[in-house]
């Protein structure tokens, strides 16, 4: 009798143990629906003018409205969130992209600083509390759009944390950088994942500005603390210390990396080969990866992120045929 309750136990225990051991092995169901965040920067650096005349906020709205705008073969529902000062605003709930086009088109920008890690994590938050029912057959991404580090997450709220001495993962614990880390890869921001692990939320990631600034070192602060002092201006070392931490976290989760320069044109669906330019090379490009899921496909040509070249993707570099600033006149194009 005992014997029995104890070999029933032992392999209970060890029928728990392979299920945790072939979920993480197995790779993720194929998704049936896209569940999206965006999180527009409102501080106060997004006013930068940059060197086409618009600002780093007008050329955030512009790719979060081309994000929306990307045709996916899932239904896929959009949330905005800005964030500026001490905290953020959920400015539109899950709605439809021409919905959510609109809430892109009535945003402003502020003067205040950047809540980054406070809003990021609760945005995941948000985002597992939408159509819980459909379980890991949503894809769950938070879309930021951003110009700044974190300088401004509560003390006391999640993802709050001293800035990481490592730049890789894992980030030194207890730092916001590896709260947010563990937030995307195991949605617990206390909660290292191991080795290898899918994770649950992706990041989408656009960062504005760069390394270049187009204001002198002389100019006045653009962003201020709620109590009206102004921040100390950004070090180049800290920057490239955000970016490597972005760009390292959107790969890990299945996301993508897009920087906005000052000095540079601004990034356009469909160019495969960062020429600022969608072009018949673009176009052989995605013909040249059609039906390929990514990996082994070119990432480059798979531009709404739905890990494989499709019709969707087609549908982009034919549409977008001669957009994008580097387009010269002499731009060999497809016929449409
Ligand atoms: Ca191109
Ligand atoms: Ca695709």
């Amino acid at each position: 009798m005992m014997k029995g309750t104890i070999q029933l136990l032992a392999v209970a225990v060890f029928t728990l143990v392979m299920q945790a051991g072939e979920a993480l092995a197995q790779p993720p169901p194929v998704p049936t629906e896209q569940h999206s965040i965006i999180v527009v920067d409102r501080s106060g650096s997004m006013t930068v003018t940059r060197s086409d005349g618009q600002t780093r906020f007008q050329a955030a709205i512009q790719n979060a409205k081309d994000y929306v705008n990307l045709p996916l073969a899932i239904p896929h529902f959009f949330s905005v969130w800005s964030f500026e000062g001490t905290s953020y605003i959920k400015e539109q709930g899950f709605a439809s992209a021409t919905t959510t086009i609109a809430t892109l088109n009535r945003l402003t920008v502020g003067t205040g600083v950047t809540p980054l890690a406070y809003t990021v994590c609760d945005a995941i938050d948000a985002l597992f509390t939408f159509k819980p029912e459909l379980g890991n057959k949503a894809r769950k991404v938070v879309k930021l759009v951003s110009d700044g580090e974190e300088n401004s997450t509560p003390a006391g709220t999640q993802c709050h944390g001293p800035s990481s001495t490592l730049n890789t993962p894992p980030y030194t614990a207890g730092s916001w950088e590896w709260k947010v880390y563990n937030k995307f890869a195991t949605l617990n921001p206390n909660t290292p994942p191991p080795a290898g692990a899918f994770f649950p939320a992706v990041l989408n990631v656009t960062v504005l500005g760069g390394y270049i600034s187009l204001r002198s070192a002389s100019s006045s602060a653009l962003e201020y603390s709620p109590e009206g002092h102004a921040m100390a201006p950004r070090s180049m070392s800290k920057l490239a210390d955000f970016y490597s931490f972005l760009q390292t976290l959107a790969q890990d989760s299945g996301g993508t990396f897009t920087q906005i320069e000052d000095a540079k044109p601004a990034p356009v669906f469909g160019d495969t080969n960062g020429d600022f330019c969608v072009d018949g090379t673009d176009y052989n490009e995605v013909m040249a990866n059609f039906t390929f899921t990514v990996p082994p496909g070119n990432p480059a040509a798979d531009f709404n992120n739905d890990k494989v070249v499709d019709y969707y993707d087609y549908v982009i570099v034919v549409n977008n045929q001669g957009a994008g600033a580097g387009c010269g006149s002499s731009s060999l194009l497809i016929n449409k």
